[in-house]
């Protein structure tokens, strides 16, 4: 037995799905009006995982242009067959329902091939025939349900219509359909309940791809719906995906969230994973039947070793292009970024509160108390324009802290968007001709904001509370807190040396 900390993947990486090829595990998560598409991890332990990079990264794979905040891409499946990888998932802003292939799991991925089943939430599964199932969120005279269809993978086409095959076990919202041939039972596994406090996760199985399928007794066979928010055990628990390891052994991928207050949270849905064992009857089990805690103790992976967890990370932007953790909004117009001896952000007229592409690259927030700093050189700055680095949640909820011009004097002001009100904060001088510091310390209940000259003590510019960037006070998104690097407006500057340090819980 070893033991580990939930979230796996910390920060926004909602809709987790998963596939294993031989001692490999690939993952991938939704991504929405995030740039490039779709994350793609792999792992050799199931615990321990590296991004890869991700699967969509040409803007004709993932077209994000004017899409809504938690618009386009919505949850994803990965899976491996006859030595190709197929991602399939849904462009809600453009598209709808497409899967891309590759015989390499670092791609090159295929150009999207469409499938005209409606809905959201498509998967794919191989019967032994060679027949190709595809499901996904659908509804009939009896409500929603999960709709299926048999599709050729060559062309995206639809070989049968789209017929019901499950309703659920009557919780709202049934989606997240994956469907699995296990000792010769075919196991429709779905979520239930909507993605908020009420999230679950139910199963069902049939001696037919077609059903009809038998409620699992003990559903839900996952979900946190009935535990208090105040324990601090994560919450909303669902949208999972099922895996065999290489020694027989059962886990079960699915997001949760972690509550910074009482039913507030400001991370997003994070991975998260858990063993499944099966009952007599030839029901899963997750995690014994006990809820998901940490620390959590499970039966050793294959290839599991002990690594030590070093959560601080520096980038100096030095390389030819960003690491893969930087995400930009919507689809970048690239000439707005540069590399070389750090990273070159020039401004325009979209800003961050636009449905647009502003000049901002961004990485997710995945702990509660951080300290996040920058090193930033002004190379030009009109008055007005801005250059900064921001809490961003979306367009209607973020807080920037930036450097600009007041009657000319170079100053940092920072900027707190909620819904429809700006408070700004009294400007801080700042020296000219000298890079400047910007920093931002994040705790579980709010942010403070330092600015100055670097290599000096900064000046505190303000603070801001994480409740008002947090889901539950936003349109209720699918998404989650960044920290990123921002040009408004005439401007040009260059950004060095961008840490991450986490920091302990303050008592
Ligand atoms: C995802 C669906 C869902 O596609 O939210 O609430 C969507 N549930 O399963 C976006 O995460």
């Amino acid at each position: 037995m070893v033991s580990f900390e939930n979230p796996i993947l910390p920060g926004f990486y909602p809709d987790p799905s998963i596939c294993r090829v031989g001692e490999d595990y690939y993952l991938v998560n939704s991504s929405f009006e995030f740039f490039p598409g779709v994350p793609l991890w792999h792992s050799r332990d199931l615990l321990h995982w590296e991004q890869l990079g991700h699967v969509l990264t040409r803007p004709s794979q993932d077209p994000l242009e004017g899409c809504r905040a938690s618009g386009g891409i919505f949850a994803p499946t990965i899976r491996h067959h006859n030595g190709r990888f197929y991602m399939v998932t849904t462009n809600v802003s453009a598209g709808g329902n497409f899967f891309v292939w590759a015989d390499d799991i670092r791609g090159p991925w295929s150009e999207p091939i469409y499938i005209k089943q409606g809905g959201i939430d498509p998967s794919f599964f191989w019967d032994d025939d060679g027949t190709v199932y595809f499901q996904s969120t659908f509804g009939d005279i009896n409500g929603q349900c999960i709709g299926q269809c048999v599709v050729d993978l060559e062309t995206g086409e639809m070989l049968t219509e789209t017929r019901p095959i499950w309703h659920g076990t009557g919780g709202k919202c049934p989606e997240g359909p994956h469907m699995y041939k296990i000792n010769g039972k075919y196991y429709l596994m779905i979520a239930e309940g909507g993605t908020e406090y009420g999230h679950m996760e139910t199963i069902a199985r049939s001696d037919s791809p077609w059903g009809p399928f038998e409620s699992c007794p003990r559903n839900p066979i996952l979900s946190h719906r009935d535990i208090n928010p105040r324990t601090g055990i994560p919450q909303g628990l669902g949208h999972a995906d099922l895996v065999e390891d290489q020694n027989g052994q059962w886990w079960i991928v699915f997001h949760g969230i972690r509550p910074s207050q009482f039913m507030l949270h400001h991370m997003g849905r994070e991975t998260m994973i858990a063993p499944v064992d099966w009952d007599k009857d030839g029901w899963p089990v997750v995690n014994g039947g006990k809820p998901i805690e940490n620390p959590m103790t499970v039966p050793t992976p294959p290839n599991y070793q002990e690594k030590p967890v070093d959560k601080a990370w520096k980038d100096c932007f030095q390389g030819p292009e960003l690491d893969c953790r930087w995400a930009y909004l919507r689809n970048p117009v690239l000439e707005n970024y540069s590399l070389g001896n750090g990273l070159t952000l020039r401004g325009a007229a979209a800003t961050l509160d636009d449905c647009a592409s502003p000049t901002f690259v961004g990485v997710r927030q995945g702990e509660f108390c951080s300290q996040v700093e920058v090193t930033l050189t002004v190379d030009q700055l009109a008055e007005g324009a801005r250059l900064g680095l921001s809490v961003f949640h979306m367009p209607q909820h973020h807080y920037d802290l930036f450097v600009t011009r007041r009657e000319g004097q170079l100053c940092a002001v920072l900027r707190r968007r909620v819904v429809d009100m700006v408070v700004e904060s009294a400007p801080v001088a700042l020296p000219e001709g000298q890079p400047i510091q910007l920093r931002i310390d994040s705790a579980r209940l709010g942010y403070t904001f330092y600015a100055g000259a670097a290599g000096q003590p900064l000046a505190q510019v303000g603070t801001g509370c994480t409740q008002l960037l947090s889901t539950e006070v936003t349109i209720c998104t699918f998404t989650g807190c960044f920290y990123g690097m921002f040009a408004e407006g005439a401007s040009q500057g260059t950004f060095q040396e961008f840490t991450f340090t986490p920091l302990p819980e303050e008592a």
